[in-house]
């Protein structure tokens, strides 16, 4: 198992339509383990297989509370079969987008279809924080952001910071501080 860099909007791949999984063999397993790893680590809810490079539509997550048991989750080639009519706002933030913070209006629950890591089809509905996290992370399979549901305005306003932190790590990469 290995925890993998998260990649940081803005970047080309989280704007790119990931391309289905073929056929769920050893390398799917063991990607969605390290993705996993990498998500506990983050700490996060969910992390789709682009925010890690890995342009394949696949995702992992968690949304358990922190006082119930884990609740590990993989959707390979997840389709949204229905969407509730009715519709929420939710605060949301992103592993790419970090520290980062904002509205977002979606469906209240979706039905999912997927393909789990034995190659076995399963359908369910989510609702709650599990809609959110779906809806989310089949946007990142999508090349979308949550930026993408805000204006141009506040999506500037973010956009213009990450490219400003992206660029202050590569310069502390290039001259790391001395004592
Ligand atoms: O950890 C995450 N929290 C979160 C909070 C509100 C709405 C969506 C999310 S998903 C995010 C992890 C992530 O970036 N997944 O792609
Ligand atoms: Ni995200």
């Amino acid at each position: 198992m290995a925890i993998r860099p998260i990649l940081l909007h803005p970047d080309p791949r989280l704007k790119t339509v990931a391309r289905p999984v073929q056929a769920v063999d050893d390398a799917t397993r063991r990607l969605a383990q390290d993705m996993l790893e990498t998500m506990y680590d983050a700490p996060g809810i969910g992390l789709a297989a682009p925010q890690v490079g890995v342009l394949l539509r696949l995702f992992v997550m968690d949304c358990a509370k922190g006082d119930e048991p884990p609740d590990p989750l993989v959707l390979v080639n997840p389709e949204i079969l229905w969407t509730s009519p009715e519709r929420v706002p939710y605060e949301e933030g992103c592993l790419s987008v970090p520290d980062h913070y904002a509205e977002v209006i979606r469906p209240a629950a979706v039905e999912l279809r997927w393909t789990d890591l034995d190659g076995g089809v399963r359908q369910a509905r989510f609702d709650g924080l599990r809609a959110v996290c779906v809806q989310h992370e089949i946007d990142h399979l999508d090349g979308r952001l949550f930026l993408d549901h805000l204006s141009p305005i506040k999506r500037g306003m973010i956009t213009r910071k990450m490219v400003k932190l992206k660029r202050d790590r590569a310069r502390d990469r290039a001259e790391p501080a001395r004592a």
